[in-house]
């Protein structure tokens, strides 16, 4: 069955969203089979955001994701890569649909509020790092 990685991250759990986040899975009927609030070391943070380590906001990203508590889930269902990112909206919640998560709830593109893998590749990896 297909599963993803999915982080409230530290503006959603600050913010109390990561109930809100977690009733948007269940909503749609997904399974969380694991979960965990933890807070993400540099080491981890730079592996998990390993594809954007060239990328200017790469210092502010892994300093923003470790910056306080998150909550990790391993979510599962059929389709559950691709429609969890729909649910989630586009990275721009200036360009995130009313209705999605990033949508509805953030401001800006350096703190919105949910991780989800985008491909089966990368939730196995993610998956691995996160819960392995
Ligand atoms: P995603 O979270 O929708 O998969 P990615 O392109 O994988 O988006 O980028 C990872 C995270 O890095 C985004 O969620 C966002 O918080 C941050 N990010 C992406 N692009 C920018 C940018 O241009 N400026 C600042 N932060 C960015
Ligand atoms: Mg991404």
């Amino acid at each position: 069955m297909e599963q993803t990685l999915i982080l409230v991250k530290p503006d959603g759990v600050k913010r109390k969203l990561a109930g809100e986040v977690i009733s948007r899975i269940e909503a749609k009927n997904f399974d969380i089979r694991e979960m965990k609030m933890m807070t993400v070391s540099r080491d981890l943070a730079e592996e998990h955001y390993g594809e954007h380590k060239d990328k200017p906001f790469f210092g502010g990203l892994v300093n923003f994701i470790t910056s306080g508590p998150i909550v990790a889930m391993r979510v599962e269902g059929d389709g559950v890569l691709k429609i969890m990112r729909n649910i989630m909206g586009a990275t721009n919640p200036a360009e995130a649909a009313p209705g999605t998560i990033r949508g509805d709830l953030a401001l800006t593109i350096d703190e919105n509020i949910v991780h989800g893998s985008d491909s089966p590749e990368s939730a196995e990896r993610e998956l691995g790092l996160f819960f392995g």
